[in-house]
């Protein structure tokens, strides 16, 4: 394989596709070598195969606003893979949402979900869909409109569709009450559900847990913990609350959260009440963090700035892509932050990776340390298939050792001459191994 060849021939074939292009190549440099040590990859052609998705659905979600006004979102499901399992990944509606996008995110998910353990092949959805400001029947009306397309492509063996950004407990209701209606049966064709009706305990909080017990795993190679550490966590919504109730949990102080408009400093900590705060200020549909300055008095608001300013030992970014860029790293390695941990899909921007990796800190990229979500997603799908329910305690102890069991993963492929480890390369050669010798096994399809 010649990555740069490649890569021309890609660049070419999907002009514009920013965020997969970068995805690709990250991928392709951290295999290189592997790959063209074993010959029979390239006689099977699996780069060439793996980097399409299998098939991409686009359609129109027209539907009524509660002003009685018709309004049409674009909507998409990537299908990337499916050699090691069902395609399995998130829907995300936000304004943001585009083909590349999706692309990008399938792409990853087709190696994070091939870290997991669990039989679970790659994909991902969503439409340009905003639900900020929707009322719930607006956002219902729409949810049921695009399910209406979706159902034909997805079921519980074939394509099993979560949550992201802008799909929640709500979304998924919507979504999964009408496929319940078309497809006449109860099955586990999504994860992320209601308690009641077939959700696993923990998923809520299992993307959050799991990036604290990644960042623990890799705190422990170098004898920490985050007993006592100062942590910065960016976002407040679902993936920030379960890493901010983890990482208390675990004998740290969370000092900050973020929104887009700004980020709280909190010096006391950010602990019991005020993290159950975190999901009434998620709740109330404002997409800002300033309304915890006015109800903790030890929250103070700074106003269009990113956590990554404070001096803390750790970094957990967890609300969007491209939210941590070199000044950001840069500020974090002065003021001897050792960990970052990647709750968020792709929160670092690539020259912030490289002022993190240069300064060797601790550095968990996404389709590692934010694993935790899909896997739990995973443990969903088991228990309907069994039609069973797990306590708390045996989904936790699951999720905690999965995660112990991709750092060791990363450990074993991503482990340097001089004992560093290159959680990136680590993670991309053992999430691809795994995928092409599926691909291998199954012949030229
Ligand atoms: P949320 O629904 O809470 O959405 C994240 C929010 O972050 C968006 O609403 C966005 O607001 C907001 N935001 C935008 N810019 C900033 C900023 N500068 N600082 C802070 N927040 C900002 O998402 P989740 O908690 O579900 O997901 C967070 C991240 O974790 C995403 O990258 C997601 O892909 C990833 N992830 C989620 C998993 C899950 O199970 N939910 C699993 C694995 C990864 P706005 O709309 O105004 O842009
Ligand atoms: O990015 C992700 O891993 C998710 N949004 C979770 C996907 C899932 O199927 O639970």
């Amino acid at each position: 394989m010649n990555v740069d060849k490649l890569m021309l021939q890609l660049e070419q074939k999907h002009p514009g596709e920013v965020e997969y292009l970068q995805a690709v190549r990250e991928v392709l440099e951290s295999i290189e070598e592997i790959y063209n040590q074993n010959p029979q990859f390239e006689a099977a052609g699996i780069i060439e195969r793996i980097v399409e998705p299998d098939r991409i659905l686009t359609f129109k979600v027209p539907w009524v606003g509660d002003d009685g006004k018709v309004n049409v979102n674009l909507a998409y499901r990537v299908q990337f893979n499916n050699a090691i399992g069902p395609y399995k990944g998130g829907l995300r509606f936000h304004p943001s949402v585009n083909l590349s996008g999706l692309k990008f995110l399938g792409f990853e998910q087709i190696f994070k979900n091939s870290l997991t353990t669990l039989p679970m092949g790659g994909g991902k959805g969503g439409s340009d869909f905003d639900p900020k400001g929707k009322s719930d029947a607006e956002v219902m009306r729409f949810c049921q409109g695009f399910m209406m397309e979706l159902w034909k492509m997805i079921g519980p063996e074939t394509d099993i569709p979560a949550g992201d950004i802008g799909v929640g407990g709500r979304e998924i209701g919507f979504l999964y009450g009408m496929y319940r209606k078309l497809a006449k049966e109860n099955t586990g064709v999504l994860t992320g559900k209601g308690r009641n009706w077939g959700g696993s305990l923990i998923r809520p909080e299992a993307t959050g847990f799991g990036n604290v017990y990644f960042a623990k795993e890799m705190l422990a190679t170098k004898g920490e913990s985050f007993e006592g550490k100062t942590v910065a966590i960016s976002g407040f919504g679902n993936v920030s609350w379960g890493a901010a109730l983890k990482a208390t949990e675990l004998g740290a102080k969370v000092v900050t959260i973020s929104g887009p408009d700004g980020y709280i400093y909190d010096s006391e900590g950010i602990s019991g009440k005020k993290i159950e705060y975190m999901l009434e200020l998620r709740a109330s549909n404002n997409d800002i963090v300033k309304p915890y300055s006015y109800e903790f008095e030890s929250g103070q608001f700074h106003e269009g700035k990113r956590p990554w300013e404070q001096k803390v030992d750790i970094a957990l970014p967890c609300a969007i892509q491209n939210e941590l860029n070199k000044e950001d790293a840069e500020s974090l390695v002065k003021n001897g932050c050792i960990c970052v941990s990647e709750g968020a899909n792709m929160p670092c921007t690539p020259e912030a990776i490289e002022v993190i990796q240069k300064n060797k800190l601790l550095y968990g990229p996404g389709k590692a340390a934010n694993a935790g979500g899909v896997s739990t997603s995973g443990l969903e799908m088991s228990q309907n298939s069994m039609k069973l329910s797990w306590t708390r305690e045996e989904v936790d102890t699951k999720l905690h050792q999965i995660m112990r069991d991709i750092h060791e993963a990363c450990v074993k492929y991503g482990t340097e001459a001089d004992g560093h480890v290159d959680y990136v390369k680590g993670a991309n050669i053992a999430g691809f191994l795994k995928v092409a010798n599926a691909m291998l096994d199954q012949g030229v399809i």
